[in-house]
């Protein structure tokens, strides 16, 4: 006789939505961790990045493993193709689909919409933001989503001030299946350390240069070798034009020695060590649109 699991729940979680509502934001909270790269600038995230989150819930343990992934858009470039698959193949693993809409956003033609019909799994609208509202305008906006898409609940939020994060984290733990769970005790992620290295210095990137210059840059860790006190990496920022590479170096180097000091300084709290920073400027040119450049830099599931 087939005895139901019942001693563990484990299951995906996956954070899907508009670019800018403040998926990463959530991810980061819910994961406990500074895991994913926050800026005001949308397609900041590239990447599907699971953040592993064990605890215990009413003495039952549970594995959570939250994907986070790259705004909802209409590709225009062969970047955003791989992107908008990482956000499709997050939907299929899907146990538990938290879908992020802002409060000031529209709900009629959303994006997201046709997306969610891939999805078998629960759906949370989480509605983020509320900081910048008022009661009112939550309570018609929640109505509103409501009557568009009948979610299976409707959670306010902000990810910001880390407001009813703990309503969420019911409604998320409440639908979660009885599973073994996926990964190690000790694993935090899917991902290796060189890409949160890379993944470092893209946020100082999008923090520090306007207009096409985080759109147009990559990087690419091309040494991680880690000491017994200290970390030592080095990194390669790819551009898609020769006046772009001037950009981000700056007048005599001084804006990439900024954006090395900034990046070395939330390594060493990330990897809880010394790290050594070199980095190096190249042009690639429109890797944003060559297949083979993509796949290089892990554009690929
Ligand atoms: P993503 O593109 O969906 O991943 O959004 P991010 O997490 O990168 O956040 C985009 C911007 O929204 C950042 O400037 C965040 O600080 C901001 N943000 C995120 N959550 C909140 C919130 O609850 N309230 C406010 N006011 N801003 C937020
Ligand atoms: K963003
Ligand atoms: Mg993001």
């Amino acid at each position: 006789i087939a005895v139901p699991f019942r001693n563990h729940r484990a299951g995906f979680v996956s954070i899907i939505g508009k670019p800018n509502v403040g998926k990463s934001t959530l991810m980061n909270v819910l994961v406990g961790e500074r895991m994913s790269i926050i800026t005001s600038k949308a397609q900041t995230t590239r990447h599907r990045i699971m953040g592993i989150l064990n605890g215990k819930h009413e003495d039952i343990p549970f594995q959570l493993v939250y994907s986070d992934t790259p705004g909802v858009i209409k590709p225009a470039y062969k970047l955003h193709d791989s992107m908008m698959t990482f956000v499709k193949g997050s939907l299929e693993d899907a146990d538990v689909v938290l879908f992020v809409a802002e409060i000031g956003e529209k709900v009629a033609d959303h994006e997201v919409l046709p997306l969610l019909k891939r999805a078998d799994a629960p759906v949370v609208l989480v509605l983020n933001k509320i900081d910048l509202s008022d009661q009112e305008h939550v309570d018609a906006k929640m109505a509103e989503w409501e009557a568009a898409i009948q979610p299976d609940a409707i959670v306010p939020i902000s990810a910001l001030h880390q407001a009813n994060i703990a309503t969420l984290f019911d409604a998320v733990i409440t639908r979660l299946p009885f599973h073994p769970p996926y990964f190690g005790e000790d694993e935090l992620t899917d991902k290796p350390e060189r890409f949160f290295a890379s993944e470092i210095i893209r946020e100082k990137i999008f923090l520090n240069y306007r207009q096409e210059i985080p759109y147009s840059s990559e990087v690419v860790i091309s040494e991680f070798k880690e000491r017994d006190d200290m970390i030592v990496i080095r990194a390669e920022i790819l551009v898609e034009r020769k006046s772009q590479k001037g950009i981000i170096i700056g007048e005599k180097g001084e804006m990439l020695k900024k954006i090395g000091t900034q990046a070395r300084i939330d390594m060493e709290a990330f990897f809880g060590k010394k790290v050594f920073l070199e980095q190096h400027v190249r042009v690639e040119p429109d890797w944003r649109s060559k297949e083979n450049k993509l796949r290089q830099f892990g554009y690929d599931e």
